[in-house]
């Protein structure tokens, strides 16, 4: 076991964190933050849909579901060219990560083709390329890899036990089935979930659990913050927090401490504050920063719904004195300095 990463945290552990006092939990949380992480930095990733709506698959959250009219018009795969365009004009207003998510249940070998196509051209510009095409055998996982990808999107979504009332084409052990598909081509895992689909608080500790137990850790792992889109079951669904609440979004709160606790369980992984942005007050996001998010999507559009903007999250990074993160920057100048260290005549 890797000595820094633990991957046996029990449920009564976790719950502890969650229920300890919300300054200590956040105290903790940004002491751990900073002995591993650059301070004030955060991360802007933009995401494209390469592939969008008509998806065969039944998320209860999902806007892209074929099951739901939630008037989204479905598009094809978008042309490479287009691709790389996009990515430049997202590099240009200040993002260093591009991710292409494809309303797909699993791609097609031809489908793997073009996206390594997609996927070269964005390494090309310099940025950090992660792609979300749903579920991966063994090869295509390989070609991804070849072609250079840094991380694949494939979240859990929620706890095991609650997984089959959000979705029951696909099960829980065929996304973790993914992920080790991910693992062996030794290409980042980036997985996380969604809060505020009318879990409970042990439903989020157990989707931490299961997340801790990936070994190694995920380098990466999104927390999303519930979009409701009419026409979704979860939009139509009165959403009873099991914990005595029936809310539109999870509590603010719990939003916060989910991330802290996910900041102390899984010490090195990069915590995204993802979906669900757009209906936060500042103060809330700065809260989600305190407890360690340090990763956030940039740009006035997820996949197919609202983000916040740059306009605005130019004025938030300036309010909150937070800079730009680049991890790729820090991964590349490592590699060269080793490489020097490595070249260079021992004493
Ligand atoms: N089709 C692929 C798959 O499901 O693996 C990739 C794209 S899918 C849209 C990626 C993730 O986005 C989902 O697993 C879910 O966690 C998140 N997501 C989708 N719709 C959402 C919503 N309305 N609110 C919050 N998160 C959402
Ligand atoms: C993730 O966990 N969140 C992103 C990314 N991975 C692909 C997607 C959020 C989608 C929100 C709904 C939409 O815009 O369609
Ligand atoms: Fe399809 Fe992915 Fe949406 Fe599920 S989350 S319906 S698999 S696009």
């Amino acid at each position: 076991m890797n000595q820094e990463q633990r991957h046996d945290w029990s449920i009564d552990e976790i719950e502890g964190l969650f229920q300890l006092p919300f300054l200590e939990l956040l105290f903790q949380a940004q002491q751990l933050h900073r002995a591993r992480f650059p301070r004030n930095a955060v991360q802007r990733a933009q995401l494209l849909s390469i592939k969008t709506g008509h998806c065969s698959e039944d998320c209860a959250y999902c806007p892209q579901s074929a099951r739901y009219d939630t008037g989204l018009p479905p598009e094809k795969l978008m042309a490479v060219d287009d691709v790389v365009a996009a990515a430049r004009a997202a590099k240009a207003s200040g993002a260093s990560r591009y991710c292409l998510g494809a309303a797909w249940r699993s791609p097609k070998d031809s489908d793997v083709d073009a996206v390594c196509a997609m996927i070269r051209g964005v390494k090309d510009l310099g940025m950090e390329a992660c792609v979300t095409l749903g579920m991966l055998t063994d090869t295509q996982a390989a070609k991804l890899k070849d072609a250079g990808l840094d991380y694949y999107n494939h979240n859990i979504d929620t706890s095991p036990e609650y997984y089959p009332e959000i979705i029951t084409t696909r099960t829980f052990q065929d996304r973790l089935d993914t992920l080790s598909a991910v693992r062996k081509a030794e290409i980042n895992v980036c997985c996380g979930g969604i809060v505020g689909m009318g879990e409970t608080r042990v439903d989020r500790v157990r989707m931490l659990q299961v997340l801790c137990q990936l070994e190694p850790h995920p380098e990466s792992v999104p927390i999303n913050s519930l979009v409701k889109v009419q026409g979704t079951p979860l939009s139509l669904r009165q959403i009873d927090d099991k914990d005595g609440q029936s809310s539109d979004a999870v509590d603010g709160i719990e939003l916060v401490r989910t991330i802290a606790v996910a900041r102390i369980v899984l010490p090195h992984t990069v915590v995204r504050l993802s979906a669900g942005r757009e209906s936060m007050s500042d103060e809330l996001q700065a809260l989600c920063f305190v407890a360690g998010a340090n990763s956030m999507f940039w740009g006035d559009k997820l996949l197919t719904t609202k983000n916040n903007g740059v306009s605005r999250d130019e004025a938030l990074f300036h309010k909150l004195g937070l800079v730009p993160w680049h991890p790729e920057q820090e991964a590349a100048s490592a590699s060269t300095s080793t490489a020097a260290a490595a070249a260079a005549p021992r004493a």
